[in-house]
Order: C-alpha cells, then structure tokens, then sequence
C-alpha cells in the first residue's frame, strides 16, 4: 500500500511537472499575440508594458503626437512603453524623442524582426536620454538610417 501512495505521489509531481510548462506557455507575452493580430504594414504603441493599452497604430508617420492632427495626438505623447513593427516593407521603424519633420535629435528604431518591444524600460535615445515614456514622433525608415541604435529584447 505504502508503494502505490510512493507510486500516486510521484505521478501528482510529474502530473505537476506537466502544468508546469503550460502554465510558462501562458505567461508568454501578451505582445506576442497582439503582434500575430496587428494589422500588416501596422506599427502600434502602447501606453503599459506589453502590448496594451493602445494609445494607436499607424501604416503612417507622425511627426508630433501631441499635437492634434495625424494617428498620435494630445496626451499620447510622451507615453508609450511598448510598441510594434508589423510592417511589409523590411523596413524599421525610428521613434524620436522630440517633434518636428527635420527628424532631428535622440531616436532609435524598432526593426522589423524585432517584431515588439515588451518595454521600453532601461533603453536610451541615441542622445543618452529615456525611451520609456519620452517618445514624441515616428517615421517608417531602412535600416541603414538608424546607424547602430536598435532597440533590443
Ligand atoms: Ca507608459
Ligand atoms: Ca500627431
């Protein structure tokens, strides 16, 4: 009898040893399924880690997102901690930390096989300065363009 307890506790560890894994599978990101929805040719940006919530998404550019025309306006600047190229071009996507269609200052770019950024916590404009909460316009650009500054899960 002792040996057939040995024998179902065992198969509960293993049973267990078999949730394990699922329960890993579901804390998988959020992003990654947001990014197997988003729609082609999109780039999105979102105000909270991974992938939620929207502040918007865009096949465009937007040159200030405070301000009160284009698909980022008023207080989505300065916002967004999680953002996603679902691009058909190859191309990346730059995200600068200041306004404006000279495309000028700090920026970094989000590159097509990069697919999402889960956050943007810890990673620097090519000036030096935050990316999390401090984005402030955006525009589709090849690689080429953002030299060596990537963002990088
Ligand atoms: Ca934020
Ligand atoms: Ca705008």
């Amino acid at each position: 009898m002792r040996k057939i307890l040995a024998a179902v506790a065992t198969l509960g560890i293993a049973g267990l040893g078999v949730i394990v894994p699922a329960s890993s599978a579901q804390a998988q990101s959020h992003c990654r399924g947001v990014f197997d929805n988003a729609a082609a040719g999109y780039f999105y940006a979102f105000s909270g880690y991974d992938c939620y919530p929207s502040i918007g998404s865009t096949a465009s550019w937007d040159s200030d997102w405070g301000n009160s025309s284009g698909p980022f306006q008023g207080g989505d600047t300065n916002t967004a901690t999680s953002i996603l190229n679902k691009g058909t071009s190859g191309m990346a996507v730059q995200v600068f930390n200041g306004t404006g269609q000279d495309w000028g200052g700090g920026y970094t770019c989000l590159k097509r096989s990069e697919e999402f950024m889960t956050t943007l916590v810890g990673f620097k404009f090519s000036s030096g300065y935050d990316v999390n909460d401090e984005i402030s316009s955006h525009r589709w650009v090849w690689e080429e363009t953002c030299k060596d500054h990537f963002l990088d899960s």
